[in-house]
């Protein structure tokens, strides 16, 4: 196994019409989870990859586990549990602009993950663990569930990649930061953006976030700066990766955890650092291109074509 994963993936509906949503009448059902975005990037590029998680044994449990596994990620670790249903999540469409996300993923099947829920076995023989800062936030078992991952993975010899990925709608600004912080001194690779910077650090300055986490511990940070590219820092070598230039952003949604896909397929095909970034870059941008978290990810040939135009250049 290349990538494994830990956290939640929900069901994720949007309304057909903008305004409030207590006008809306027919919705649009996707699955979405910053986890299996990720793995089902990888996927896509012919890596393999595997998902631990909860479902509830109910119609989007099913739904859920059959995409995911469609899209070729092994699901062996992703149980279905009777007594707890599957998150989902509404993306209000205000008006242009203005997204509001309403969760109803108190006490899903999810947020109960527990130590319990990990197999050691399972990390056995894989190269890197992912997780995000959405998971601790979910329940404290989850949070436990979170350390204990990290802490199998230290015992397995997998690199620990960490994309804090802020959810202020669900737990308070000082437990985010404790548990954040605490992640990233145990975290490998961290995937900031400029707003998690700020968050965590009080600044936006890409090299500043890039030192602050590296202080914690990490051996390479890779600041996501949206469409303008990422800026990389590995304490004495330091770079900036331009962008790829969109026609139009459909859908933002999904460009980090694209990035972290195509970063870490980069790293797993033994690419440059510069190179694994730039992969990133590539994914971030044809993930915003298509509505959906993860629909506009590519396979490997497509990447290649895409990535053969210049950075910055109009395709
Ligand atoms: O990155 C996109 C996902 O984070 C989002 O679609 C759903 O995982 C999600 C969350 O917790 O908000």
């Amino acid at each position: 196994m290349d990538v494994i994963a830990l956290g939640e993936t929900m069901m994720q509906f949007t309304p057909e019409s903008e305004g409030l949503m207590r006008h809306a009448a027919t919705y649009t059902a996707k699955i979405a989870g910053a986890e299996t975005n990720t793995l089902i990037g990888l996927a896509r590029l012919g890596h393999n990859t595997g998902w631990i998680s909860k479902v509830g044994n109910d119609e989007f449990g099913h739904k859920i586990l059959m995409a995911v596994r469609g899209e070729g990620v092994d699901t062996s670790q992703t149980r279905m549990d009777p007594s707890f249903p599957t998150g989902t999540f509404f993306k209000e469409i205000v008006r242009e602009g203005e997204v509001r996300i309403q969760y109803y993923r108190e006490n899903s099947a999810a947020s109960k993950l527990s130590t319990d829920d990990l197999d050691e076995s399972y990390f056995a023989g894989v190269k890197y663990l992912f997780i995000t800062g959405i998971t601790p936030a979910l329940s404290k078992s989850a949070k436990e569930a979170i350390f204990y991952s990290i802490e199998l993975a230290k015992k397995n010899d997998l690199i620990v990649v960490f994309d804090p990925n802020i959810r202020k709608k669900l737990w308070s600004e000082s437990e985010a930061k404790k548990a954040l912080i605490e992640i990233a001194k145990h975290a490998d690779i961290v995937l900031p953006g400029k707003s998690e910077g700020d968050f965590l650090f009080g600044t936006d300055d890409p090299k500043q976030i890039a030192d602050s986490f590296l202080r914690l511990g990490a051996s390479l940070v890779v600041v996501k700066l949206g469409d303008k590219g990422a800026y990389y820092s590995q304490r004495k070598t330091t770079g900036f990766v331009p962008g790829f230039k969109v026609p139009k952003i459909v859908d933002p949604v999904g460009a980090g955890d694209s990035f972290a896909a195509g970063l870490l397929s980069g790293l797993i095909d033994n690419e440059s650092i510069p190179d694994a970034v730039k992969r990133g870059c590539a994914m971030g941008a044809m993930a915003v291109m298509v509505k959906g978290d993860y629909e506009g990810l590519p396979d490997k040939k497509r990447l290649k074509q895409f990535m053969s135009q210049d950075p910055q250049e109009d395709i």
